[in-house]
């Protein structure tokens, strides 16, 4: 791949950069992206309708049984060369702030740190009730292929319903994490935007603000993106392909 001379004098001078993830940087490792996160046996349903307290409240062993499938995905996978290239980023520049949309924890494995999740997580349930985490059983939760309804287990707290550790549509996000998140892109100088499609709010405002700060903007997509400012660039390409290519380009040669 070849990049920009100027594109690549921005990456290397930075000083405080923020990655803004979404599903597309887990697509390499298998994880459907979210559009269609419903392959097979789950695509009769419509994920803006799952991922809701509502569904949770009107059929919690069926909304159980789809997070329950996602987690045993990716605890079966691992992470690629995309998110291995996020991490070694971050050993390249001064400041790096990761910041992700997604609720798995292959950017963790992959060796970031300091990961924001903006819409938590698959690894993290909590009771519906008093918020006391689960502790997980350590071994791969049992497949639930044929989109089996599994009854969410029962808090040793307080005996509520445990509910998926992930912001829900029409949840709020965790205040402290997106005021991080906001605070990271408003100082930085360089956002990379990977694997987005950009659609969901307020996570989608973090790019928009590192632009309104005047920051350099990268999409990194395997779809064409719509630009907009003269800082804003766009890499068409897998992610797991185009950032260790980026990384090479700008700190190895
Ligand atoms: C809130 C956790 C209110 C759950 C998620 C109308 C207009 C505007 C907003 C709204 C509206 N109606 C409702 C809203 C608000 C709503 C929203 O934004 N809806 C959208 C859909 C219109 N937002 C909310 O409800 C948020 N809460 O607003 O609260 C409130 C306010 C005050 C007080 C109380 C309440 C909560 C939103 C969080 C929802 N939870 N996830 C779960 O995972 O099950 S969102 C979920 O979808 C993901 O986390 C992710 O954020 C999003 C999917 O987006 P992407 O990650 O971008 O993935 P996607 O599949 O879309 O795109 C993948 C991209 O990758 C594509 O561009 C593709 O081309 C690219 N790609 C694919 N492969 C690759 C690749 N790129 C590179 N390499 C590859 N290999
Ligand atoms: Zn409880």
């Amino acid at each position: 791949m070849v990049f920009d001379q100027k594109l690549l004098g921005r990456v290397r001078d930075a000083r405080q950069v923020v990655v803004f993830s979404g599903a597309g940087v887990s697509a390499e490792s298998g994880i459907a992206t979210f559009r269609d996160a419903l392959s097979g046996l789950w695509s009769r349903f419509d994920p803006m309708r799952l991922a809701t307290p509502e569904a949770f409240a009107a059929d919690p062993e069926l909304v159980w049984g789809w997070y329950e499938w996602r987690r045993m995905q990716v605890l079966s996978t691992q992470p690629n060369p995309g998110h291995l290239a996020i991490a070694a980023l971050a050993k390249r520049v001064p400041k790096l702030t990761l910041v992700t949309q997604n609720v798995d924890d292959l950017h963790e494995r992959a060796g970031s740190t300091g990961v924001l999740h903006l819409h938590g997580s698959l690894h993290q349930p909590r009771c519906s009730r008093c918020a006391t985490p689960l502790r997980l059983p350590p071994e791969p939760p049992v497949e639930p292929a044929e989109g089996r309804r599994i009854a969410p287990p029962r808090c040793e707290h307080c005996g509520g319903e445990v509910r998926p550790g992930v912001v829900w549509f029409g949840e709020s996000l965790p205040v402290d994490v997106l005021e991080a998140a906001f605070a990271a892109a408003a100082e930085c100088d360089l956002l990379l935007s990977v694997g987005t499609s950009g659609v969901v709010y307020p996570a989608a405002q973090v790019p928009e603000i590192a632009l309104g700060a005047g920051a350099t903007v990268v999409h990194v997509n395997s779809e064409p993106q719509a630009l907009g400012g003269q800082n804003e660039w766009l890499l068409a390409g897998a992610a797991g392909k185009v950032l260790p290519a980026l990384l090479q380009a700008a700190f190895d040669e």
